[in-house]
């Protein structure tokens, strides 16, 4: 059985944190993860000390940004004694359903990297018009960038650490997604692309979907990391590349309640 870290950026996220950690619980328990680290960004409303009491790691990254909190998160599991065999990535407003983590993290045993894919199963609102279209934006420019083809940029995924490792990842920003996706498919390889259900975040405040300005940031930072990746990172860790990619491959999840 694989040990798995699961790792979770969050800001502001206190309203969630609860129902949260319920589901994490049960994911600890049935042996799903071991551990759960929460990146924090300066966090106002309480939940790094929320989070804490319920039992999880909580790293702080000062500099403000979705992937710094995640690298700082991988930082801490890195200096810990014992590697994890993968990560998992998920956020902290429940909008993913932590149920479908299992399915990801099985698809592991033949994939190096699942992603889950929110626009098939999300429930109406789940995924609005901007991201949608930039979903299909952003897809696309992977598509012409790499040679595969991904059906979203969804922010719940597990990778096994050693191809985790290869990709060397760097950005800050939000367009951590989309840099793993990327190195990803520069590197060959094996990924699972797995519908997962999706739901409208019900407590807490969006910090980008939610606003207009947020969505054009997040937009800008996606369509510049893919560009970047692909014209001036060379997947030296791995060795040379194949071209071309590996076909990526399309799985339904058996499980969650379809919310
Ligand atoms: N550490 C850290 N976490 C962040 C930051 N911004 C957002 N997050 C977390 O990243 C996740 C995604 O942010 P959301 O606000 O849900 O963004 P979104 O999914 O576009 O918006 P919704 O439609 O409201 O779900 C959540 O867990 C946030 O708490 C940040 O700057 N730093
Ligand atoms: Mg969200």
């Amino acid at each position: 059985m694989m040990t798995v870290d699961l790792v979770i950026p969050m800001l502001n996220e206190a309203a969630n944190v609860h129902s949260l950690f319920d589901a994490i619980d049960a994911l600890r328990q049935r042996g799903v993860i071991r551990r759960a680290v929460v990146g924090d960004n300066g966090s106002t409303d309480g939940s790094p000390s929320l989070c804490q009491q319920r039992g999880a790691i909580v790293v702080h990254e000062p500099r403000r940004g979705y992937g710094g909190a995640c690298l700082k998160a991988l930082e801490w599991i890195d200096s810990q004694p014992e590697a994890p065999d993968a990560i998992a990535f998920l956020d902290a407003d429940l909008a993913d359903d932590p149920e479908s983590l299992p399915v990801l993290i099985g698809a592991l045993t033949e994939h190096d990297l699942a992603i889950g894919c929110r626009p098939n199963r999300a429930e109406p609102g789940a995924l609005n018009m901007v991201q949608r279209v930039g979903n299909i934006v952003a897809t696309s420019m992977m598509l012409l960038a790499t040679g595969t083809r991904y059906r979203d940029l969804g922010p719940m995924r597990a990778v096994r650490r050693d191809a985790l490792r290869a990709m060397g990842m760097i950005d800050h920003t939000w367009g951590w997604t989309v840099e793993m996706q990327t190195k990803a498919a520069m590197l060959s390889l094996r990924t699972a692309q797995i519908d997962v259900p999706y739901r409208r975040r019900r407590h807490g405040r969006s910090k980008i979907s939610g606003s207009i300005l947020g969505s054009i940031r997040a937009g800008w930072k996606i369509t510049t990391t893919i560009w970047r990746v692909r014209l001036m990172w060379r997947a030296d860790s791995a060795g040379e590349l194949k071209t071309p990619p590996i076909p990526v491959s399309t799985r339904i999840a058996e499980s969650g309640d379809g919310r």
